[in-house]
């Protein structure tokens, strides 16, 4: 196995729209807590997007938002390898030796494949379909022991450890077999719009997403307006999925744990308690929000920090590929 100082963290953003609270809690937030004792890499997957039709020029400003997104949560270019995936060409290159070691079969039981295909029914592209070979790829290229993710990508991850398990099975130890990192209480932000569906960023109606970067008045509106029960108590139980989800937001954004919840509103009614939800959450995104829109003055900035991020990255991606070549049999060009 390849020697490591550290242990590995990667995880990755798709630039597929403006980020919601959902990609903020399930997933950003807890990036920060591994730069100190880990090797982080952070990745916009801009080659995941494009699973889905983007407009080019919608394309290159997310790329540079979800980049500045990334240091205004809090990701410090210093300590973590901040990077573009489509600026690292081992990430495709991986990606078709591992789809030569991914079943058919695997892949049509993907649930997100499902979802996507049905949302985009003239669209259904191979790239969707073997979107989760890419994620193995990106997750495999750089040793991965672990990967925050939201509950959503859970299968994919499991995916990528049976492509990682079986490819050292057939060439001997070559990849690390990443472990998931899912915190319970943020795994699936719901929709506000319908909360048996996952808060995603590319959903249409405004209402049913709250974004990192909405203005204080559009997030107190949108919690206001947020689909609930008929009922009135605040209580975090089976049948109230729109009430759990705010519980579960506004327990994000305070620190408060679901009892002190309950205790802090009994007697209050819904109004009171989605207006407490909405003021804690921009309060808590304000900073964030600030610090953006000076990154995103500074494009020099960002682009240093993507130039320095590709060259790390590629490094470390070079080393992987080289012995996974060596290993399947690929011979070197003689220059
Ligand atoms: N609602 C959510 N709750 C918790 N975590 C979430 N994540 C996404 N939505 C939620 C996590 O955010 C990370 C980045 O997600 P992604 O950009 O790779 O794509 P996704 O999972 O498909 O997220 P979206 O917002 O639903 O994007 P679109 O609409 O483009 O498909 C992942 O770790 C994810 O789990």
């Amino acid at each position: 196995m390849m020697y490591k100082d550290k242990k590995v963290v990667f995880s990755g953003v798709q630039p597929s729209g403006v980020l919601t609270i959902g990609n903020y809690l399930g997933a950003i937030r807890n990036f920060t807590e591994f730069s100190d004792e880990y090797l982080c890499y952070y990745c916009v997957v801009d080659e995941h997007a494009i699973t889905v039709r983007q407009t080019p020029a919608d394309l290159r400003r997310r790329t540079y938002e979800t980049l500045a997104l990334y240091i205004a949560c809090g990701l410090d270019p210093e300590k973590n390898t901040l990077f573009v995936q489509s600026h690292v060409s081992a990430h495709a290159e991986l990606a078709w030796i591992l789809d030569c070691f991914t079943m058919f079969g695997e892949l049509s039981r993907m649930t997100q494949f499902k979802d996507k295909s049905a949302k985009n029914a003239d669209n259904i592209n191979a790239g969707l379909f073997t979107y989760p070979t890419l994620m193995a790829a990106d997750i495999l290229l750089y040793q991965t022991d672990m990967v925050p993710v939201g509950v959503d990508q859970k299968q994919h991850l499991e995916l990528a450890r049976d492509i990682a398990e079986r490819f050292n099975s057939v060439f001997g130890d070559t990849f690390v077999v990443p472990e998931p990192y899912i915190p319970k209480a943020t795994a699936k932000i719901m929709s506000l719009a319908d909360p048996s569906k996952k808060m995603s960023k590319s959903d249409e109606n405004e209402n049913a997403t709250v974004r990192i970067l909405d203005p204080k008045d559009v997030i107190i509106r949108k919690f206001k307006r947020a689909v609930t029960d008929s009922g009135s108590e605040i209580k975090y139980e089976d049948g109230k999925e729109g009430i759990k989800n705010l519980m579960s937001i506004y327990g994000a954004f305070t620190g408060k744990t679901m009892d002190e919840i309950e205790k802090e509103f009994d007697g209050k009614g819904y109004g009171e308690f989605k207006l407490a939800v909405g003021e804690a959450c921009a309060d808590k995104l304000a900073p964030v929000q600030s610090e953006f829109a000076k990154l995103m003055n500074d494009k020099a900035y960002l682009e240093d920090v993507m130039a320095k991020g590709a060259e790390n990255a590629g490094r470390a991606a070079v080393r992987t590929m080289s012995k996974v070549r060596r290993k399947i049999g690929f011979t070197e060009a003689k220059r």
